[in-house]
């Protein structure tokens, strides 16, 4: 549909509507939080959980390096997904892949969106786009934010998102993506995960290295790539298999899926070989992935039973993701924590528990006459010249580390909360 069109259609005028509005002071959104939540967390790290790691007496030389690694690695994705706190949920997911591979088709079919995403036989969507369930402070499925490059928030009414596409600004000098970052989508669903829907890119266009490189960026924050195909291309390219590749260096935690799209597209037989050819090519460049679904969404009857087993199997894979929970992020970062804590407090308590033994044993010696204890022979000396101081302060140190471990989960679960954030407007 050409965009004047599908302008005049939705009565929206982009000027006005859009260009407008965007520039000027009304309906501008901030982000409310605790100050310094993310620096107090900062802080009890280096302070608190650093020297933990990196005692003698809990992990060997070898662990604590590699522990102290992977928590510097956490704490740098968990601060990249702080400055877009909307993205602060369980389960973000990424959905990528080539212009036209029907990914926003894909997420408005999935999460029942009302078709509210621009979508388009040409490329559509101009920019990142976050889909987040259960967005505090934002009316769901009646408004959006767009995020300016400035970092400001500024709402809209959901009808005119739709007209966004990529070229909706052509008459203007330069192109969404020139002034806005992102568009942030509320819905009514529940579930504490979110979507990221990235403009398509064209492989072997120069004009299109920023949209892959955006792509890029704004997938590697997800801990699921949907990496969707249209089936019409008939395998998986060599530059998808390098994208992939990129987006999955070093992310050892993210699960890939690929979504083999407009299945209506070709016959039954010739979806079956497809979906093994590119099994194929994915196993042969080693590339991990979880599994390949079939999907339409121009459903119909031209659908077999093994497409209609994926399309349920994909359609699964999200409703498990929308069963409430209320409390805030999992991020890979707070249960790694809780794992190293409760690893000090288990490694504490088998030491003092230990210690306490060979105390009391040396203790119960008092009791015996030298004479007695002659039957130990060299055993004896042996517990004697052990020190009782030193096994007293072996035995302080260990119940003191057991309750400081405990004590910094308890204080991880406080900046947890206090991380938490609202969007407020100041009218
Ligand atoms: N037949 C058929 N067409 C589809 C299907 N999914 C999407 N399409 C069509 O494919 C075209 C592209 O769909 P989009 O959802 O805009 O694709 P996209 O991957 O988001 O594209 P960009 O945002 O430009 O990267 C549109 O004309 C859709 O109607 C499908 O399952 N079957
Ligand atoms: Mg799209």
């Amino acid at each position: 549909m050409q965009n004047q069109q599908l302008l005049d259609q939705n009565n929206i005028n982009f000027e006005d509507d859009f260009i407008r509005p965007l520039f000027s002071g009304e309906n501008e959104y901030f982000i409310e939080s605790k100050e310094n939540a993310l620096e107090d967390l900062e802080q009890l790290i280096s302070s608190a959980i650093f020297p933990i790691i990196l005692d003698d007496d809990i992990f060997n030389k070898e662990e604590q390096l590699d522990k102290a690694n992977k928590l510097i690695e956490y704490l740098e994705e968990f601060k990249e997904i702080y400055k877009k706190p909307w993205l602060l949920r369980d389960t973000i997911i990424a959905v990528a892949g080539k212009f036209s591979a029907g990914k926003t088709t894909l997420i408005n079919n999935l999460l029942e969106m009302g078709g509210v995403l621009p979508t388009n036989t040409k490329a559509a969507t101009a920019v990142p786009t976050y889909i987040v369930p259960n967005l505090m402070g934002l009316k769901p499925n009646k408004e959006f934010l767009a995020v300016t490059f400035e970092g400001k928030l500024k709402k809209f009414n959901i009808e005119i998102l739709k007209s966004l596409n990529k070229d909706v600004a052509k008459n203007f000098i330069i192109p969404i993506s020139a002034i806005i970052k992102s568009f942030i989508v509320p819905t009514s669903g529940t579930g504490n995960f979110a979507v990221i829907d990235t403009p398509g890119y064209n492989p072997g266009d120069k004009h299109s290295i920023y949209d892959r490189e955006s792509a890029i960026e704004s997938i590697k924050i997800a801990n699921i790539i949907f990496y969707v195909i249209d089936i019409q291309d008939g395998d998986i390219t060599n530059d998808a298999v390098n994208f992939i590749k990129s987006v999955l260096k070093g992310k050892s935690d993210t699960k890939l899926y690929i979504v083999l799209n407009k299945a209506d597209k070709k016959p039954p037989k010739s979806r079956i070989k497809i979906k093994e050819k590119i099994k194929q090519t994915l196993m042969n460049e080693k590339i991990k992935f979880e599994s390949i679904f079939l999907f339409s969404s121009n459903q119909g009857k031209k659908i077999d039973s093994e497409t209609e087993k994926d399309i349920e199997n994909l359609k699964n894979l999200i409703e498990e993701l929308s069963i409430s929970k209320n409390e805030i992020s999992k991020h890979a970062l707070f249960s790694y924590i809780e794992d190293v804590m409760a690893h000090a407090m288990g490694t504490s308590f088998v030491y003092f528990k230990a210690l306490n033994k060979i105390y009391d044993v040396k203790k119960s010696l008092e009791k015996f006459s030298d004479k007695d204890l002659e039957i130990l022979g060299d055993f004896k000396e042996k517990i004697e010249f052990l020190d009782e101081n030193l096994i007293k302060n072996k035995i302080d140190s260990f119940s003191a580390l057991g309750t400081e471990a405990k004590e910094i989960i308890r204080k991880v679960e406080k900046i947890k909360q206090q991380l938490q954030f609202k969007l407020v407007t100041e009218n």
